[in-house]
């Protein structure tokens, strides 16, 4: 339950806020819009009812900062992202709201049981990981800073596919999130745009003796807004997330129903509409490849027209576009914008092209993701010319422009121009997105301290050293509200009971935690919080996979995308090597151990697969050896999502972020187990160097290389195989898994894995193995000491304030989109006439 004090409910409403309100709305809603009477109303009815209920109140909100923005002409951030994976909405309004005791106690008067009705929401999984949830994390924070923004993105009409385990291998399902219905969207036809593709282009003088660019498409999409409000926590503003759909611009050829081709007569409209229609996994980069580069430049397309009608709306004139916008690139995804922009500017509005593009720059920063080599997007240009005949010249003239810059700074140095062209030549020839990026946009920057580093340095070292002015670090942050208020009230209002609850809105604040690490009761209350949030997963577990954990066993819980680089298979690694000792001697003292595993592994990424196959092979034996005794479980928590998340990260004591140095970019994962009082098992690698430095080296359990160490060993020649030859534990555990002991006797199924290990291992898993089980075992033995373990949590949460995305989007305000608040009253209401 909620306290009142911590989601007391904002003044000025026009819609009612009380108990009674909320259950009168509630009815009301029930009858005229879903159309049912309770003795046919199912438990979606019901979550529908509320959710429109909630939703009216948020409108008020939403109608009252638009007025707001469009009145004054505010300057606008618009975050432009392939993915938002939002999570379930009706819970976090409520607590954005301020309304969540009083809709609890109106669905309780009612009968109903909000939990009930929150859990039969289903989430809109338009991500595949933290890229796109640190999108949805940004936009909470910029409504919560008051910050003018507009999120834009497509609506996949199936987003993440649903995961499934059978026989330990991953299942992949659609998903069909839609199928209810949303009812937190609103669409938008009026405002629909197209979008042309293929074909060719022409140049030609008009009749005035002016050059002008024609692009003829061979096919054109038609994108449709669907808008969703992102509310404020405690505050007036509504921000809007904007997701396009593709239709096609005429839904229906009579011409082909008249003579009789019926399946041609909606031939068009399918393949406009599989333009939005499913997400991409990531690291599945060489599939439908068209479609994927489709989907980019569909709706970026519509984003940069929609800016444009804005503009006209505002009656301000193009020439101001980078003083009315800021565009943030989340990742290479939306970077065919910069080609983009430049064509709406040059092509329809007559710019001249200096002009356009200091505009372009102006208005254009990009946040790189990823430094791993696969996940840089390049476009082969025979398939981005095919699709984008015009784009394709326009990036050729600004890469001319480019190389002139480069070859004045850099005289004399064809490598250097080869290296950083648009174009890569080296082979088959490619279009590169990051190198667009960073020409494009005036503010480059990486996601932690050590990942901007490694872009300076490494991978756009060339860049860094022609526009050093144009790089900076903001390291991620994730959303207090979503991830401590919502997911974890009890820890929730146990902080707030010693401290006040202005620590929601300013992390900063937890640092007053520090006054009670060695108060005992209150030790004594930060356990309960915890052991019981351990029992109720421990209850869901035996529910849906009947398996018993125990909830005083240490939760140790790795859940994040499956990946190589993530190395969830060196996790595994430590659990066979506990269960080898334990099978040498069954007597031996260990600290009991759960172990969770959550994540979903990209379709086409086999290895990714096998290493999900192997952890269910692995909790197979071990869950049900005798000899264990129960001493150490292993559970691979299937689909894992926002809205499972939010029962995980509360439930942690240890946190594996277990990356390979110099890998992961940041992680944001590491951020919400942390301020769910977990500690952390990781490497020096992303923002783990920063949680670290934080929490303080006596609260974070350190193992393995670092970045330089692996660069160093991968130059000096690493050779597995001699850790696998002279560690005896590794040998076994190795062994174990080669004999086909985890696999029915099979000895072949887990080779490819054994195979990488021994050959390459280009994760340095047998490098960081022994520091891997030294660590865990040391934290195992912290764990006894209950006392410490809690104050070592506490300091964790305390220690925490950095990692709010409030801070993240505070930095890029100051420090790249110049954007400041602007104050939303509600003064706008409905109207008594037009
Ligand atoms: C990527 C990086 C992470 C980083 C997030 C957000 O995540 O290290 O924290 O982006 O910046 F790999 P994925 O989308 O790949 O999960």
């Amino acid at each position: 339950m909620q306290t009142q004090d911590t989601h007391k409910q904002p003044e000025n409403d026009l819609n009612g806020s009380s108990v009674a309100d909320l259950k009168r709305d509630f009815l009301n809603k029930l009858f005229y819009v879903q159309g049912k009477f309770p003795a046919l109303a199912s438990l979606n009815d019901y979550y529908m009812a509320l959710s429109y209920t909630v939703r009216d109140r948020l409108l008020e909100r939403w109608i009252n900062t638009a007025a707001i923005y469009t009145d004054s002409g505010a300057r606008t951030i618009c975050y432009l992202s392939a993915e938002f994976l939002m999570g379930p909405q009706l819970g976090n309004n409520l607590i954005n709201l301020g309304i969540y005791d009083q809709a609890q106690q109106a669905v309780e008067e009612l009968g109903l049981d909000l939990d009930a009705l929150l859990e039969q929401e289903e989430e809109p999984g338009l991500g595949n990981g933290g890229l796109g949830r640190l999108a949805a994390c940004y936009l909470d924070s910029m409504a919560t800073l008051e910050i003018p923004s507009i999120g834009y993105g497509i609506r996949y009409e199936f987003g993440i596919f649903e995961q499934d385990i059978r026989d330990g291998w991953q299942v992949e399902r659609t998903d069909k999130w839609l199928r209810f219905g949303n009812p937190w969207e609103i669409s938008r036809p009026e405002w629909a745009v197209e979008v042309k593709l293929g074909g060719h282009v022409d140049h030609y003088t008009d009749e005035q003796g002016r050059y002008r660019v024609r692009w003829i498409p061979y096919e054109v999409v038609k994108g449709v807004p669907y808008d969703n409000p992102i509310l404020g926590y405690k505050t007036n503003t509504a921000n809007t997330l904007r997701l396009w759909t593709a239709e096609a611009p005429e839904s229906f050829d009579f011409a082909a129903f008249n003579s009789g081709n019926y399946a041609g007569a909606v031939h068009k409209k399918m393949v406009s509409e599989n333009v939005s229609k499913v997400l991409y996994p990531n690291d599945d980069s060489d599939r439908g490849k068209r479609l994927r580069l489709t989907q980019q430049i569909f709706f970026v397309s519509c984003s940069l027209q929609d800016t444009i009608r804005i503009m006209q709306v505002q009656d301000l004139p193009l020439a101001k576009f980078h003083e009315k916008f800021v565009i943030q690139l989340n990742d290479t995804h939306p970077a065919i914008s910069i080609a983009e922009l430049m064509r709406l500017l040059v092509d329809e509005h007559y710019m001249k092209w200096d002009q356009a593009w200091a505009i372009t720059q102006r208005t254009f920063a990009y946040t790189n993701h990823t430094i791993l080599p696969e996940a840089l997007e390049r476009w082969p240009i025979a398939l981005f010319s095919s699709l984008l005949p015009r784009h394709m010249e326009i990036i050729y003239e600004i890469n001319h422009h480019f190389i002139d810059d480069v070859r004045m700074k850099f005289p004399d140095d064809p490598d250097r121009i080869a290296r950083m062209s648009l174009i890569d030549e080296s082979g088959e020839k490619y279009v590169r997105m990051a190198h667009l990026a960073c020409v494009g946009s005036h503010a480059i920057n990486g996601v932690a301290a050590l990942h901007t580093e490694l872009l300076q340095q490494d991978v756009l070292s060339d860049f860094y050293a022609l526009y050093p002015h144009k790089f900076s670090n903001k390291t991620n942050g994730v959303t207090p509200r979503r991830f401590v208020v919502l997911s974890n009230p009890r820890l929730t209002d146990l902080i707030s009971s010693k401290i006040g609850n202005g620590w929601i809105k300013h992390l900063d604040e937890l640092k007053k935690l520090e006054a009670y690490v060695d108060d005992i009761e209150f030790q004594q209350e930060w356990q309960d919080i915890k052991y019981n949030l351990k029992r109720d997963l421990a209850n869901q577990i035996v529910k849906d996979y009947g398996i018993n954990v125990d909830p005083h066993s240490l939760f140790d819980i790795q859940a994040k995308r499956i990946h190589e680089y993530k190395r969830q298979h060196l996790n595994v690694l430590h659990i066979i090597t506990l269960y080898n000792r334990i099978k040498a001697n069954p007597d031996i003292d260990i600290t009991p151990q759960t172990f969770l595993f959550g994540g979903k592994a990209a379709p086409g990424y086999f290895m990714a697969k096998l290493i999900i196959k192997l952890i269910n092979s692995v909790a197979d034996v071990v869950n049900r050896d005798p000899d264990v005794r129960d001493r150490i479980k292993v559970v691979f928590l299937k689909d894992y999502s926002v809205k499972f998340a939010q029962h995980v990260y509360p439930a942690a004591d240890l946190s594996e972020q277990i990356s390979t140095a110099g890998k992961e970019a940041s992680g944001t994962g590491n951020m919400k187990f942390a301020m769910n009082g977990a500690l952390t098992i990781g490497t020096l690698d992303g923002a783990n160097i920063e949680i670290r430095e934080e929490v303080g080296a006596e609260n974070f359990f350190l193992f393995g290389l670092t970045e330089q160490e692996v660069q160093k060993m991968s130059a000096d020649g690493y050779s597995p195989i001699d850790y696998y030859h002279t560690n005896l534990e590794l040998k076994l555990a190795i062994d174990r898994i080669a004999s086909g002991f985890f696999s029915h006797g099979d000895p072949e199924l887990f080779k490819p894995l054994l195979h990488t290990l021994f050959d390459r291992d280009p994760y340095f898993l047998f490098a960081d193995y022994q520091a891997y089980i030294d660590c865990q075992h040391q934290a195992s033995l912290v764990y006894r000491d209950l006392e410490r373990w809690t104050r070592m949590s506490i300091l964790n949460v305390a220690r925490m304030g950095k990692f709010s995305s409030d801070r993240s989007i505070r930095e890029y305000c100051e420090d790249i989109w110049h954007i400041k608040p602007v104050k939303v009253e509600l003064n706008t209401s409905m109207p008594d006439n037009l």
